[in-house]
């Protein structure tokens, strides 16, 4: 773990040019090296933009660098807790650089990634779940990541668990009671609901848990895989979805064999889309080599689109595709559906369970209707933004843990154990929830989860 007690500096905006870029510090020294960075008498007035220059403190002769706003956070209430000051400079990465230096020479240390964020940790200004959040926040892909990460700052999560560990407290507060008082007789938990109590409460963690599936989907977002035979019009498919040229399109069949990858926003869910060679029987060993990745694709990716052309007669090769997807998430394109249609589902007894969507690559009709049936093969019909949000594997590992040791306290209890071993499988579950909140979370852990930050968060 990093120290604590100095001064750190970090350029929070991104690297490159910018209209504006700002430099930050935190640490008990921040209003005094930035005092001298500003070449100020008086200290900067807290909660207030200032606007001032950046000098060199060194020079003989007053070196002025940039024009700069200076803002005064003085802690405990301020992001880090600590005393911050944030330098808004213009955006060229020379002068920030400058600041940077010069601020280290006037007695404050580069920040490692995620110092800032850890600091708010460290002195309580956001538990563990939402120091992750922030992460989240800033990694977000699609709006719909970025306002679950915001929900989890927010603290939904975080009261979510709170909720659920009240209730454990409580009942270890009663058993831990009833084992002082056990001479004397008294049970502050009635036996008799005392199964149906821990019960209750690893229901409200399996209810997380549920949703935890989704939550990873929409957090990591997924894979999928367009496949079908040769020339049915995957790669126009993938264009179409993408909305541009990616891939190679031509008549000519085997066109593609490389993957070729593209994330889309499906609707909020950040779809890694992969185009491929298809899969077939094939003895061409660049064309074999192709029909590998895709089915290496196809065995990661969270779904499949299978893509069959409608104008042309249904051959062996499509039923292929079609038994080789069958047992996953899939779903079913009749393409082509601009010309005269060669068959029907129904007709050709096709394993198309549920529905197959029509559409034309090339008109781009019905490609609402292939959005709609992939995001609801993804993830379900239901409204995204109203499931819970627990997203991140450790915490899911960590509900998983606290689901597990509930169920073993339910499970003493209605064999008969004494109630210490009751009350051991209940605090296992409360340890869990302390190493999800950070309130008990190893040293190791918390930095490698600080260490995937950027620096300057
Ligand atoms: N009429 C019509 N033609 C299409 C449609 N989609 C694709 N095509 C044509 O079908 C041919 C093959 O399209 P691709 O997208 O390259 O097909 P593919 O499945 O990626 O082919 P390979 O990469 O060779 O396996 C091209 O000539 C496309 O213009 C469509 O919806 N309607
Ligand atoms: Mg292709």
């Amino acid at each position: 773990m990093f120290a604590t007690d100095d001064t750190i500096v970090a350029v929070a905006t991104p690297p490159g040019r910018g209209g504006l870029g700002v430099v930050r510090f935190s640490g008990p020294e921040a209003l005094a090296v930035t005092t001298k960075l500003l070449g100020r008498g008086e200290p900067l007035q807290p909660r207030h933009a200032t606007v001032g220059t950046v000098v060199d403190p060194s020079a003989s002769h007053r070196d002025a660098i940039d024009q700069v706003v200076a803002t005064f956070f003085p802690g405990p209430r301020s992001y880090t807790g600590d005393d911050v000051v944030e330098i808004t400079a213009h955006g060229s990465p020379v002068l920030l650089e400058r600041i940077l230096s010069l601020g280290c020479s006037a007695g404050a240390r580069l920040a490692e990634p995620g110092e800032f964020t850890l600091r708010a940790f460290l002195n309580g200004r956001l538990d563990l779940v939402q120091a992750e959040a922030v992460g989240d926040l800033i990694d977000a892909v699609t709006p719909l990541q970025a306002r679950i990460a915001f929900d989890q700052l927010e603290g939904t999560v975080t009261q979510a668990i709170a909720a659920i560990d009240a209730k454990l407290f409580d009942l270890v507060a009663r058993l831990e009671a009833s084992l002082d008082f056990a001479n004397e007789g008294y049970h502050f938990v009635e036996p008799g609901t005392l199964a149906g109590r821990i019960g209750a409460i690893r229901e409200q963690v399996l209810r997380l848990v549920r949703g935890a599936a989704r939550g990873r989907l929409i957090r990591e977002g997924c894979q999928v895989v367009i496949l079908g035979k040769p020339n049915v019009g995957k790669s126009s498919v993938f264009n179409a979805l993408v909305g541009s040229s990616r891939a190679i399109v031509t008549p000519v069949a085997g066109t593609t064999r490389d993957l070729v990858s593209s994330v889309i926003d499906l609707d909020g869910l950040a779809v890694t889309l992969i185009d491929s060679a298809g899969i077939r029987e094939t003895t061409d060993p660049v064309e074999a080599e192709g029909v590998s990745r895709a089915r290496q694709a196809f065995g990661v990716a969270a779904a499949a689109i299978v893509v069959l052309d409608r104008s042309q007669p249904i051959e062996d090769e499509d039923r292929l595709v079609l038994s080789e997807t069958s047992g996953g998430r899939r779903v079913v394109v009749l393409n082509k559906m601009d010309e005269c249609a060669a068959w029907t589902p129904d007709a050709m007894e096709l394993p198309v369970d549920g529905v197959a969507v029509e559409m034309s690559a090339r008109t781009g009709d019905g490609l609402e209707e292939l959005r709609v049936a992939l995001r609801s093969a993804l993830v379900g019909e239901e409204e995204l933004r109203d499931t819970p949000s627990v997203g991140n594997r450790r915490h899911i590992g960590l509900l998983d843990q606290a689901g597990a040791a509930l169920e073993a306290a339910e499970t003493a209890v209605k064999t008969g154990a004494t109630e210490e071993f009751v009350l051991a499988d209940l605090q296992r579950a409360r340890a869990a929830f302390e190493e999800l909140t950070g309130a008990r979370t190893p040293d190791d852990v918390v930095n490698h989860i600080f260490a995937r930050f950027c620096i300057g968060k």
